[in-house]
């Protein structure tokens, strides 16, 4: 018997989706948050196609909730942010850069606003709830963190509205986007958002209580059947069009926001209470910023690793840090980060690929 690609033990946490997720064909995972989040189901291309045309449930528990709750709740949050926090409403949801005290990026998570006094941080790849408590303790903070049992299932694609109507009834179809409802979910009221890290738009179902996973799962498919609804995953392909950058990819601990073309998320008029400001203040004009790139040449097979950036006259000016073909632009597709004086659009470039020395045009926007 063959060693198992991932070596299983319980630091590798299963979700209450998992057993759903196998028998429905995951053809691998990656790890997230200590977390297993499934890959392709079928290719990365039927997905993709699928995703763009019908509807799909996607096991997205890695997206962990840490839960601040108490009289200082938001005091901590907007300790870590330069978005401005003061006006948003208690049915919201931001997307929101999160910044150490040098403005570099530690997350990019959504927050969700659940009451004056309480907040749910569902978090991309890194450990951000320790950060939390150290600052809380630090500055003696009035609140309690801690990780809730909550799993993020999302719905996404064309079909989604319809799926979610039959389900959970007509009143949170009605839900803008980035704004969230209680809604009941397996006989408890549970948070669904108009949300998800696609652009096809949908809902993210935030299940409290693993024991209702495989019920809520179960109650989708049968609804959804005529729909040709189908598990999914974050789709590499489709989130590269849409300009959906991956923390620890795209944006790492050496970005800061305006690097990582978040800008419009710094309010620094008014945002002073957060811990980076002042270093942020500085940092407005950046030498380097996260781009959309296009690659000349045949298809290119999705990077595993950094390929460098250099000028035409051969001078190192950045990195690809995603990439592949997209079926429907009939291009390679890519997100890098770009010097200066190589960022605008139309300049052209050379990629360093497995596949050798690729030309490459950095674009004005993403694609879809
Ligand atoms: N949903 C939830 N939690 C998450 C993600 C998610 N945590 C991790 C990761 N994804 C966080 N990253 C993003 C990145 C972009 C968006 C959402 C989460 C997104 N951006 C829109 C855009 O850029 O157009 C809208 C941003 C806005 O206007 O506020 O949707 O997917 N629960």
């Amino acid at each position: 018997m063959s060693a198992p690609l991932l070596a299983r033990t319980p630091r590798l946490r299963e979700t209450p989706f998992s057993r759903r997720v196998e028998a429905a064909g995951a053809k691998g995972y990656t790890v997230y948050n200590h977390m297993l989040l499934p890959g392709a189901f079928r290719s990365l291309e039927e997905d993709y196609a699928h995703l763009k045309s019908a509807v799909q449930v996607w096991d997205v528990s890695v997206e962990r909730q840490i839960e601040i709750v108490g009289p200082d709740a938001l005091r901590l949050v907007q300790m870590t942010t330069p978005r401005d926090l003061a006006r948003m409403a208690d049915d919201q949801c931001y997307y929101v850069p999160a910044v150490d005290e040098a403005g570099r990026m530690l997350n990019d998570p959504v927050l969700l606003k659940l009451a004056e006094d309480r907040y749910w941080v569902s978090i991309a790849d890194s450990d951000l709830m320790l950060y939390y408590k150290g600052l809380a303790n630090g500055f003696r903070l009035n609140v309690s963190i801690f990780e809730p049992d909550v799993s993020p299932l999302a719905v996404q694609g064309p079909m989604a509205n319809e799926l979610i109507g039959r389900v959970f009834g007509p009143d949170i179809v009605a839900t803008r986007f980035f704004r969230h409802k209680r809604v009941p979910v397996e006989g408890r009221d549970m948070v669904i958002a108009r949300s998800g890290w696609s652009v096809q738009g949908g809902f993210e179902i935030y299940l409290e209580g693993s024991e209702h996973g495989e019920a809520l799962w179960d109650r989708l498919f049968e609804a959804g059947a005529d729909l040709d609804v189908q598990a999914g995953s974050p789709n590499l392909i489709e989130r590269i069009e849409g300009g959906l950058l991956s923390y620890g990819s795209d944006i790492t601990r050496t970005h800061t926001p305006f690097e990582a073309g978040l800008g419009r998320f710094c309010h620094l008029d008014t945002a002073t209470a957060c811990l980076g400001h002042a270093a942020l203040l500085e940092q407005r004009d950046p030498i380097r910023k996260v781009r959309p790139l296009e690659i000349g040449g045949d298809p290119l097979q999705p990077s595993s690793r950094f390929w460098t950036l250099s000028s035409l006259s051969g001078e190192a000016v950045g990195h690809i840090s995603s990439a592949v073909w997209s079926p429907d632009f009939q291009a390679n597709i890519a997100i890098g980060t770009v010097g200066r004086a190589h960022w605008h659009a139309g300049t052209e470039l050379v990629a360093e690929t497995p596949m050798g020395d690729r030309p490459v045009c950095v674009r004005d926007s993403f694609w879809a």
